[in-house]
């Protein structure tokens, strides 16, 4: 087999993140505007309405990936810019930066790769009652048919949503992300309804891609983050803990996806405890439209240790430190859980590709008096985290690309600008960009593996 043969090498951003404008071209409030505009919310009161000012600047941003000889980029699309209220038509002024993105990255010879939903909910389905409410789902659905009606003569990589884990739990249980509400009920909904939005939205991409003769060349998927769970010892008490956690992290999501149910033992006890899974008849067989792709956003793996039995018997595994190094963000720098993730889908799952759809670092940038910034550790990250995913593949697992997180420092959600994850400096007075030694790590490994892949390539023909 040749080795790194069409492998995709990208990065990744997603729209809030970075693109500020937030108020322009007819573009509404998504609930993260309402959750930054909350006091208490987001560190240093920090808000996305500037960000990197990518809407403004977005010819450029492309011009740095051309630069570093990017194959791919994944962004996602605001859902408030492309259809304003979350219903009705869409919005010509917004789709128009997309169109003019997309035409720019096809100049430079980069493949455009969508997802619709990076988070960015329009605040007027939130008020009319958010991922808990089931009509979400289908609002979902119509907002796709938009996108691909608008950007689909072009773009053949298509992400439904990007982590539900994280609107479901983040977003509904423990507040920690938009919308801010703390009810385990509604999180469940809200996950069961995200899953399903995904598989409405997912058939009408492929419908639409096969009425316009492009079904071949379609990859629609979704991105889920995945992370490994170790149980602390083979006591039957810490393996049942690392199961749960596993079960809750992982399996929810994998399970109803590309099996078509959820797993027992968690929806199960999500009922015993009240918060049920709302599925009805036929649901599962939506949400288990088959995937072409499935994207495994990476960043780190637990131990896990039994725990009491936390608030109202839910179980609550505890997270053990273990003597590894960290990020920024305190997150555990595992590369080797990496390569046995993807063989595990690969062995429990088979069926989808996998793509590495993000994964970095934060670290504590100290930027010289150009903007430069000597990231030896997020090189460092990079590197063994690409050797993993190589060695999964060379395993046998099916993964077919790897996403940098990320292209540019952005927006980090509830820490603000304050954690740095960009392979290019920004700075955020004068929205300077400045290439970091890890974005010239990066740029100097995907051409040397690119050439190796020629290289198999071309004594593959003469044998
Ligand atoms: C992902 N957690 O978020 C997102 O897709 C990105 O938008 C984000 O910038 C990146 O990872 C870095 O955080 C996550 O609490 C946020 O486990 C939180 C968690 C995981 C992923």
């Amino acid at each position: 087999m040749t080795q790194n043969a069409n492998f995709l090498w990208g990065t990744a951003t997603s729209s809030y993140q970075i693109e500020g404008a937030v108020s322009e071209d007819g573009r509404t409030p998504s609930i993260w505007d309402t959750f930054c505009a909350t006091p208490g919310t987001v560190a240093d009161g920090d808000t996305g309405a500037v960000a990197c000012d990518h809407y403004h600047r977005m010819p450029e941003d492309v011009a740095l990936m051309a630069e570093l000889g990017m194959d791919v980029y994944r962004f996602s699309l605001a859902w408030p810019r492309v259809q304003p209220d979350g219903t009705g038509p869409g919005n010509p002024a917004g789709i128009a930066f997309y169109d003019r993105l997309v035409d720019e990255l096809l100049d430079k010879g980069i493949r455009p790769w969508v997802t619709l939903y990076h988070w960015d909910l329009p605040q007027a389905l939130e008020d009319a009652g958010g991922w808990p409410s089931r009509d979400t789902a289908y609002r979902f659905a119509d907002y796709a048919a938009i996108a691909y009606d608008a950007l689909g003569d072009r773009v053949d990589q298509w992400t439904t949503l990007n982590e539900p884990w994280c609107s479901a739990y983040l977003g509904y249980i423990t507040g920690r992300h938009a919308p801010g509400r703390q009810d385990a009920r509604a999180g469940m909904a809200a996950l069961h309804h995200l899953l399903l939005g995904h598989g409405l939205a997912a058939r009408v991409i492929r419908e639409k891609a096969a009425a316009s003769g492009r079904s071949d060349r379609l990859e629609v998927g979704i991105t889920l983050n995945l992370g490994p769970k170790v149980p602390a010892s083979d006591s039957p008490a810490d393996v049942a803990a690392a199961r749960w956690a596993d079960g809750w992290d992982n399996r929810l999501y994998l399970d109803p996806l590309i099996r078509g149910e959820y797993p027992a033992d968690i929806a199960d006890k999500l009922a015993e405890l009240g918060c049920p899974l709302p599925v009805r008849d036929g649901d599962l067989a939506v949400i288990s439209e088959p995937l072409d792709v499935l994207g495994v956003n990476y960043y780190s793996s637990h131990m896990i240790q039994a725990g009491p039995v936390g608030q109202n018997g839910w179980p609550s595994p505890v997270v053990v430190r273990r003597d590894v190094p960290r990020t920024a963000m305190d997150w555990e720098v595992t590369p080797a859980a990496l390569t046995d993730l993807l063989l595990r889908l690969e062995r429990e799952y088979h069926g989808p590709a996998w793509y590495i759809t993000e994964n970095g670092a934060a670290y504590a940038d100290v930027a010289d008096e150009n903007g430069y910034v000597d990231d030896v550790e997020r090189a460092e990250y990079l590197r063994t985290h690409i050797d993993a995913v190589l060695e999964a593949r060379a395993q046998g697992a099916d993964v077919r690309g790897y996403f940098a997180w990320s292209l540019l420092d952005n927006f980090e959600w509830s820490y603000g600008y304050d954690r740095r994850f960009g392979i290019v400096r920004v700075d955020y007075d004068t929205q300077k960009r400045t290439p970091k030694r890890s974005a010239r790590y990066y740029a100097e490994r995907v051409a040397a593996e690119k050439e190796k892949a020629a290289k198999e390539k071309a004594e593959k023909g003469r044998a």
